[in-house]
């Protein structure tokens, strides 16, 4: 994060950043191919979504669908941290829940040079995504209220604690106190900058930069 933020800093007193250099960033072509007549909210970046998918080559042969392989449930995965391809990162912003696109990718914004598994280097792929789901991702403002349960603009570690209870809770693990009380040292140790054993407002999200 602070090489990140670092690096940011220049770019942006600069104004020239020497990696965003004179390509022009590949692009994702997107069709929408349903829209809901309710949207109460959009996904945006940092947010969780919950999305089915379907995955398929040049040729038309489908490479994945979450319909159909292992447990055919849809997946969780978060918006514009670069835990899914790049391509999904740009593709599915400003989506509804219930909104259904057709996403064609091309290689630099999903396996390149390499390819993966089956798909081959150099592809172009095509994935159909439906988003069945919509939440907070870890980083938001309304995340933060969440957790900060006596509104006085810093996570104590007992709210952090609670926090992780309810996660779990609702993912459906069973509460563990030891491994709750080790995973709030390692945020501690990483979130709280300045040392005073809370995590402030703003330490909590300035890493929305990172996104
Ligand atoms: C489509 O391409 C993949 C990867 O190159 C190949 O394995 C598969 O046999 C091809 N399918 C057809 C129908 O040509
Ligand atoms: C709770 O977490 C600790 C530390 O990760 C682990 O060793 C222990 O087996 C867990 N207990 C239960 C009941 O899952
Ligand atoms: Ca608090
Ligand atoms: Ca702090």
């Amino acid at each position: 994060t602070v090489q990140f933020l670092w690096n940011h800093w220049l770019c942006s007193s600069l104004f020239v950043c020497v990696r965003g250099g004179a390509l022009p960033e590949a692009e994702v072509d997107i069709e929408v191919l349903h829209r809901p007549f309710l949207c109460h909210r959009k996904s945006k970046y940092g947010d969780i979504l919950l999305v089915h998918h379907e995955g398929y080559l040049e040729n038309g042969t489908m490479f994945h669908s979450s319909r159909t392989h292992g447990d055919k449930q849809p997946v969780w995965f978060t918006l514009g941290i670069r835990e899914v391809i790049k391509g999904w990162d740009k593709g599915l912003q400003d989506m509804c829940s219930g909104e259904k696109r057709k996403l064609i990718i091309p290689p630099a914004l999903a396996y390149g040079k390499e390819g993966k598994g089956k798909i081959p280097p150099e592809s172009t792929l095509t994935f159909i995504i439906e988003v069945v789901e919509i939440r907070n991702g870890p980083r938001s403002h309304e995340s933060f209220q969440e957790m900060d349960l006596n509104d006085d603009w810093r996570l104590s570690k007992d709210e952090v604690k609670e926090y992780l209870r309810k996660e779990f809770e609702r993912h459906g693990y069973p509460p563990n106190d030891t491994l709750h009380e080790n995973m709030v040292k390692d945020i501690f140790a990483k979130e709280d900058e300045n040392k005073d054993g809370f995590i402030s407002s703003r330490e909590f999200t300035y890493k929305h930069d990172e996104l």
